[in-house]
């Protein structure tokens, strides 16, 4: 059993009927409902090459994902505009330049907007990759630096009073989260990093899209009504990446060909949903993302289609809640499709031992199973068939990994990453 017991399972709990209470960890019990084809088109032809991957089963699987899973993003003008509020030339004690920016979207003015805290390595000489990612608490939360400015969005509210959880936007909070964001380590291995507050992006809860871009860019305003497969909060997060990455790209010292998305938990799903729509992620990173992320829904290990659906119905498009289960076979997709849409490029997928809720072994299986469709680019995915030991990265273009420890982002986890990228771009 899994250590620390997740929010939402205590909210599925009090949510769910007796019946529905039932969380599987028993291997022999995950079920054995055959994915889903990856490399059969939907005219029943076979995939068999990448051009024919390229031009016509990408494209199906990701409308799939759009319309079964994290709903589409409406027409809108993606224009950014920048402003560079800061900048700092001696952050991380000298070894970083940090820029602070707030981007909008002047075609949805009502949206306030996100600030981007951005990292450049002092010691670089010409352009920079750049690793891009959404954080949980606020930018002042990633690092200890006292003069980044706190946030005054709405933040998730907390447990205990006068704690971190319950003052997320006072001085208490600073740098509650810098553990999952090894600044220093990054830079030094000559990668700019970046990260923004999601919920600048729109607010994690069912009506937080009311004060979030999801509303801002519907002409309708907070009195849209969803249609099953229009976005939901993931999509409106994976959006702002996206942008973030648009804003990046314009900074002389950024080479933007070299870019690389990353999430935790459900920024992981985020991070894969990014990687999966905006091809310009040369790099995708999915740290413990889970159920509706890495993890194949298929398998009953852990979290299920059902305690996500109803305990986080606002991550995901209306529709994906008809795939609960006993529905689940019939989902048009699983999670190894999720990982192929960032074929040919490289994809990291990373688990924890005690991340039970999570199902690292259907992380591992899915990253495993995408494998089909690198070899079509001449790539190989894990190059292997079992599940490794802890700290036994494996790995091509696909990278998996399990390390110790509980649902979180450590500096093993980055490590790794930080090879992946340096084998990906500086070899
Ligand atoms: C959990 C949720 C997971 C994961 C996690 C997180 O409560 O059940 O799917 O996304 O939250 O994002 O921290």
């Amino acid at each position: 059993m899994n250590k620390s017991v997740p929010l939402s399972f205590l909210l599925f709990m009090s949510l769910a009927t007796a019946e529905e209470r039932r969380v599987n960890y028993d291997e022999s019990k995950v079920g054995n409902d055959p994915l889903p084809a990856l490399l059969t088109a939907q005219d029943g032809s076979a995939v068999t090459t990448a051009k024919q991957w390229t031009s016509k089963r990408r494209a199906e699987v990701l409308e799939l994902f759009r319309s079964h899973v994290f709903g589409h993003n409406p027409a809108v003008d993606p224009t950014v505009k920048v402003e560079l509020q800061a900048t700092t030339d001696d952050a991380l004690g000298g070894k970083a330049v940090r820029k602070l920016l707030h981007v909008t979207l002047p075609a949805a003015p009502k949206w306030p907007g996100m600030d981007i805290m951005l990292h450049l390595p002092k010691a670089a000489s010409g352009t920079v990759p750049v690793i891009v990612g959404l954080n949980f608490q606020g930018n002042h939360a990633v690092t200890q630096e006292t003069d980044v400015p706190l946030s005054t969005r709405w933040m998730r509210p907390g447990k205990t009073k006068g704690s971190v959880e319950n003052d997320r936007s006072t001085e208490l909070s600073r740098g509650a989260e810098s553990s999952r964001w090894p600044l220093s380590m990054i830079v030094e291995r000559g990668y700019a990093i970046a990260t923004i507050y999601y919920g600048d992006i729109e607010p994690d809860h069912v009506d937080g899209w009311k004060d979030g871009l999801r509303a801002a860019i519907s002409a309708a305003g907070a009195s849209t009504e969803w249609k099953p497969d229009d976005w939901g909060a993931i999509g409106a997060w994976a959006f702002g990446v996206s942008r973030a990455l648009d804003a990046l790209a314009q900074d002389k010292a950024i080479d933007a060909t070299r870019a690389a998305v990353i999430g935790h938990s459900r920024l992981g799903k985020t991070s894969l949903w990014a990687g999966a729509q905006d091809e310009r992620f040369s790099l995708v990173i999915s740290n413990n993302s889970g159920e509706g992320g890495a993890a194949l829904a298929r398998r009953d290990f852990g979290e299920t289609t059902k305690i996500i659906t109803k305990a986080f119905p606002h991550w995901f498009c209306g529709r994906y809640s008809s795939y609960a289960e006993p529905n689940t076979a019939k989902l048009p997709v699983d999670a190894h499709m999720l990982i192929a849409l960032a074929a040919p490029r490289g994809i990291h997928v990373a688990s924890a031992v005690e991340d039970t809720w999570a199902d690292p072994k259907g992380e591992f299986l899915s990253a495993r199973e995408a494998g089909v469709v690198y070899e079509l680019f001449g790539k190989k995915g894990v190059g292997v068939t079992e599940q490794p030991g802890v700290n036994q990265p494996v790995g091509s273009q696909i990278r998996y990994h399990i390390r110790n420890g509980i649902h979180d982002v450590t500096d093993y986890d980055w490590q790794q990453y930080l090879n992946f990228a340096d084998d990906l771009w500086k070899k």
